[in-house]
């Protein structure tokens, strides 16, 4: 059964093109994934489709109404007969990571809830299975935290990406940086000459292995030493990760 998404928007044609190209395209092109966009001012009842209103209390912005989002959630539930796992795209959500994405990509169908303006009518929670925020910057709505949030969930399902072994080995899932890469030519001529690493072009496969490891743990101490706390690394990796910290 593919995995299907609806996204829950008042700017679809934000949303649209992005689901048209690309891997994620592809993968609904020939129906590894299900993805459709509602518009919630399809969803409200008023001659001019108001989605938003004043915040009780006063103050700036205008806030989304709580009625058109129950009325869109109750449309999809309906068609789904089943009750609905719904993801909040909030500031105030949780912090996406991996981990949730891979957690995500085992759910057979997910409701992505773009926000707007200053924010939902809290009451909207109520509906609401958890609420996540991409990181620590703002946008101006939810529409590409959504997208985020789909295109890493998208990826982990078995037939989106091409290669399911490089999926599976992804160093990030492990908590490592990647290795450097490089494809042809051997030499950019320049002053200095770009020159692709010597071991790369050896055919050692043993060493062009550790060499890669040694790269991507490099990389990781250095730019992201956090990473390190929660890595899994096997017995050599925690080798030279010790030898590399031991050396400074
Ligand atoms: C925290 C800022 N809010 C203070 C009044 C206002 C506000 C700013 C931006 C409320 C909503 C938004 C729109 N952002 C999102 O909907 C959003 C988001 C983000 O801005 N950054 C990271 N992840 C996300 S997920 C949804």
């Amino acid at each position: 059964m593919p995995i299907s998404f609806d996204i829950v928007t008042i700017f679809p044609a934000m949303v649209e093109p992005v689901l048209a190209a690309g891997i994620l395209g592809r993968a609904i092109e020939s129906g590894t994934i299900e993805a459709r966009v509602r518009d919630l001012r399809d969803f409200t009842t008023d001659r001019h489709r108001v989605v938003d209103d004043v915040p009780y209390g006063g103050g700036p912005g205008m806030v989304l109404k709580a009625e058109p989002i129950f009325r869109a959630l109750d449309a999809i539930e309906s068609e789904r007969r089943a009750p609905l796992t719904v993801i909040l795209l909030s500031p105030q959500g949780a912090r996406f990571t991996q981990a949730d994405a891979s957690r995500l990509s085992r759910q057979a169908h997910l409701v992505l809830l773009c926000g707007r303006y200053e924010g939902f009518d809290e009451r909207v929670r109520s509906r609401v299975t958890e609420e996540l925020s991409i990181g620590d910057f703002v946008l101006t709505g939810g529409e590409l935290p959504a997208l985020v949030v789909m295109d890493a969930v998208a990826r982990l399902v078995p037939g989106v990406v091409g290669d399911e072994q490089s999926v599976a080995e992804e160093s990030f899932a492990r908590g490592l940086l990647d290795y450097p890469q490089y494809t042809r030519p051997a030499e950019l001529v320049g002053d200095p000459p770009l020159r692709v690493p010597e071991v790369l072009l050896s055919g050692h496969h043993g060493e062009i292995r550790r060499w890669r490891k040694r790269e991507a743990i490099a990389r990781t101490l250095e730019r992201r030493p956090d990473l390190l706390a929660t890595a899994s690394l096997d017995d050599e990796e925690r080798r030279i990760l010790a030898e590399m910290r031991r050396e400074g």
